[in-house]
């Protein structure tokens, strides 16, 4: 007998290895079929001849049993191997300390299970290389089933969220975290990949422009750096908006705290953003530098220190195909043709901006005044954002200041007016980004209301050789999602159990609390005192630090006796110091560091409101190796994400708490009968919970206390029931003759 295409294989395999035996007793799986499968082809890519020896293996032993198959693979030295026993969730293990919890990742990941979970949380470890376990075959595998049917994957991640929105018609938030190059980028496109798939938008288009959001934004966003590629340099956080039945209708992206600094210099080894090489190659080869006015000599100046020729940016190939991504990207989202225009206008007008030098001449009445003495680079930066030359060299080299109700006009110095162009191209800069995302924001604008699920990517945490202001801004940033993760996971858990009256032994874990309050408590908070000292025009980068050094007792702040001027911060990821040259320049020039930290903390409250699901993102090695698992590094990473306290809490914890009300009115199918509207009492919600024989879940006085595993299985469950109860009502009806 043949067996059905493999397109028709029900989800997981061993259901379908389990259907094939229903089907026919005598029928296994040809080779041929079990070649293309997509835990076979995970396991062994291209290498042909291990996948046949796999599926004549599994061929020969006649399925060992139906539902360990997922647990066959070959490990890095191309060993077959066949698990029994299921070792995808670390609350699983029988010993918790670091030792187990760290050789157990290790061996997954030496046969390339990058994913484990704890509890609901997913573990992702960086492959470091492509994996072939993201294709729409898997999106497929991994479409509302239950999540032990399948290895752990992001994709199981995405689709809990996803299928906890449609069931309890609540927001959801996806926090994905880990340190600098950990994965949390990709793992975000995976997740909107998923998302995409699972909101089957009748229409393509919207998903095609929804799939193009994120490489649009990070062309502009995104940098090399020492540690990433493609490192993001700003903050990001998606919605994904989908109707009450879980079709997705629109999206809404919003930023923070761009790394703006970048545009005028870059660190040694690194990059300016990704977009102005892209410009400059896919303009360069469709002869249009001219038109943008875009130097073709030497390159411009805020690029060259990368690129010191101009032929190594033209001749990257890699430049050039991001350059037409980006092109397919803003056709495809919507922007018009004059849009993109101006969008690379002043892009050049930037690049030009940073070849304006100034020099400095001498009047009878003043001395220090500047001017252009090269006019080019100034006429093509003003011609580009339309103003006229005068104007520009005006605003550049010279300034207005009130006093006593006067109006004066005062010149600039030289070091002032370079001062002033970078500020104005950082700005631009700035301007573009915001405009980008905004415009984005009403092209994908849904026509209706719905809910979301969030994903939330920022820059991780990060530890340079030197480190200056943004990293401050960064490590900041990660403290607080440390902190709402903490909250989410350790404080409101327990403090919820107290006042339902549940019993949950305390579980102890490392409190960030006081770090953040030492940033941001007003008026002695950190942010607080370099906003006060950057007020003030005297003020020195010594001074700042006595300043710090007088207000911050604490044994998180620390000042070094050695002759650079430093202060060190001894962070949950680690201690990190900071060196304070061109603190107060930086910023005066932004906003002030309060009001941009605290738009951050506005974030995590609207995201408290939703159901948070949590990726923590671990970096096996600094060296960007496949295959390579570094103990150590991994091991840190463990314990200030606080894996450990999280399996412990996740082992005993029960991370879903529904009001009696809400249990009964959900899940009444279950014991009750379709017409009989129960009460919606306790009493009730147990019948429900006994006639679904779950064990171990709880009662508190307002609220059904259930393990993560309890939900999958009452939906599982529902599911059934309401396709019985369709298919009678389908015959009462008579439609089934
Ligand atoms: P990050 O977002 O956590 O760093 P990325 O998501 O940019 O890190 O990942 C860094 C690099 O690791 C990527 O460019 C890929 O080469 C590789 N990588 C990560 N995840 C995967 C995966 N699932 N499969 C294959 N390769 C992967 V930063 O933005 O720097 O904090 O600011
Ligand atoms: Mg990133």
């Amino acid at each position: 007998p043949t067996l059905r295409h493999p397109e028709e294989w029900s989800r997981s395999f061993s259901h379908f290895i389990s259907q094939c035996l229903i089907k026919d007793f005598e029928a296994r799986p040809s080779v041929t079929h079990l070649l293309e499968h997509p835990f076979i082809k995970q396991a062994h890519g291209k290498d042909i001849a291990l996948r046949q020896q796999l599926a004549a293996l599994i061929q020969e032993q006649h399925l060992v049993s139906l539902t360990s198959y997922r647990h066959v693979r070959i490990n890095t030295r191309k060993t077959l191997i066949i698990e029994s026993c299921p070792d995808d969730d670390l609350v699983n293990l029988e010993f918790l300390d670091e030792e187990t919890i760290i050789s157990h990742l290790h061996k997954r990941y030496d046969e390339l299970q990058v994913y484990t979970y704890v509890g609901d949380i997913l573990i992702a470890l960086n492959p470091f290389q492509n994996l072939s376990i993201y294709s729409p075959q898997f999106s497929k595998l991994y479409h509302g089933v239950k999540r032990a049917d399948n290895p752990p994957h992001i994709f199981a991640t995405a689709d809990a969220a996803y299928q906890g929105m449609v069931t309890f018609c609540k927001d959801q938030c996806i926090i994905i975290s880990g340190e600098s190059g950990a994965g949390k980028t990709e793992s975000a496109h995976l997740i909107v990949q998923h998302l995409t798939f699972l909101g089957k938008a009748n229409n393509r288009t919207l998903r095609e422009k929804i799939l193009q959001v994120n490489p649009l934004v990070e062309a502009f966003g995104n940098a090399c750096t020492a540690i990433n590629d493609n490192s993001s340099r700003f903050g990001k956080y998606l919605e994904m908006k989908f109707t009450p039945t879980g079709a997705v209708i629109g999206a809404k992206i919003s930023e923070y705290l761009l790394e703006k600094s970048r545009v005028i210099k870059q660190a040694p080894g690194e990059e300016n953003f990704h977009i102005f090489y892209y410009i400059y190659a896919g303009l360069y080869h469709q002869d249009e530098l001219k038109t943008y006015r875009l130097p073709d000599g030497t390159p411009p100046r805020f690029v060259i220190q990368h690129c010191k020729v101009m032929q190594d940016i033209v001749s990257r190939k890699q430049y050039k195909e991001q350059f037409d991504a980006i092109q397919e990207c803003f056709r495809n989202i919507g922007f018009t043709e004059e849009e993109v225009d101006s969008a690379y206008k002043i892009l050049s007008a930037i690049l030009n901006t940073g070849n304006i030098e100034f020099a400095s001449i001498t009047s009878q009445h003043q001395t220090d005044i500047s001017e252009v003495p090269n006019s080019e680079a100034l006429e093509n930066a003003a011609s580009l954002l339309s103003i006229g030359p005068e104007e520009l060299q005006e605003a550049l080299t010279s300034q207005c200041v009130v006093t006593r109700g006067e109006t004066i006009i005062r010149s600039n110095t030289v070091d002032k007016a370079a001062d002033v162009r970078d500020a104005m191209s950082k700005a631009l800069y700035g301007r573009l980004f915001s405009w980008i995302v905004n415009r984005i924001n009403s092209l994908l604008q849904p026509d209706s209301s719905g809910m979301n699920v969030g994903i939330l990517d920022i820059f991780g945490f990060e530890n340079f050789k030197k480190n200056s202001f943004e990293q401050l801004c960064i490590n900041i940033a990660n403290e607080q999602i440390q902190f709402y993760f903490n909250q989410h996971i350790f404080a409101l858990e327990q403090m919820e159990y107290q006042s339902e009256e549940v019993d949950a032994s305390l579980v102890e874990y490392e409190d960030n609390r006081p770090i953040l309050d030492m940033f941001l408590q007003k008026p002695m908070g950190l942010l607080s005192l370099l906003d006060e000292e950057s007020r003030f025009p005297q003020a020195t980068d010594q001074t700042l630090v006595d300043k710090f050094e007088d207000n911050l007792r604490c044994k998180y702040f620390l000042i070094p006796k050695r002759v650079e001027l430093c202060f060190g911060i001894q962070h949950y990821a680690g201690q990190v110091m900071y060196n304070v040259n061109g603190f107060l320049e930086k910023n005066r020039d932004t906003l002030p560091a309060d009001i941009v930290v605290y738009s951050l903390m506005d974030l995590l409250s609207k995201m408290v409101v939703g159901q948070p699901h949590f990726v923590r993102c671990i970096k096996p090695n600094d060296d960007r190796q496949a295959l390579c698992f570094c103990k150590e590094r991994v091991m840190v990473q463990l314990r200030y994400t606080g894996i450990l306290e999280t399996v412990n809490i996740r082992r005993q914890g029960y991370s879903h708490r529904i009001l009696f009300e809400d249990f009964v009115n959900r899940y009444y199918y279950l014991a009750f009968r379709a017409h009989e509207m129960p009460e919606t009492s306790k009493e009730n919600a147990v019948a429900i919970l006994e006639r679904a024989k779950l064990k171990d879940w709880v009662l508190g006085k307002t609220k059904v206390f259930l393990k993560y595993y309890h939900v999958e299985q009452l939906n599982l469950l529902l599911r059934e029931v309401i396709a019985r109860v369709v298919v009678m009502q389908a015959y009462t009806k008579g439609w089934l003759g």
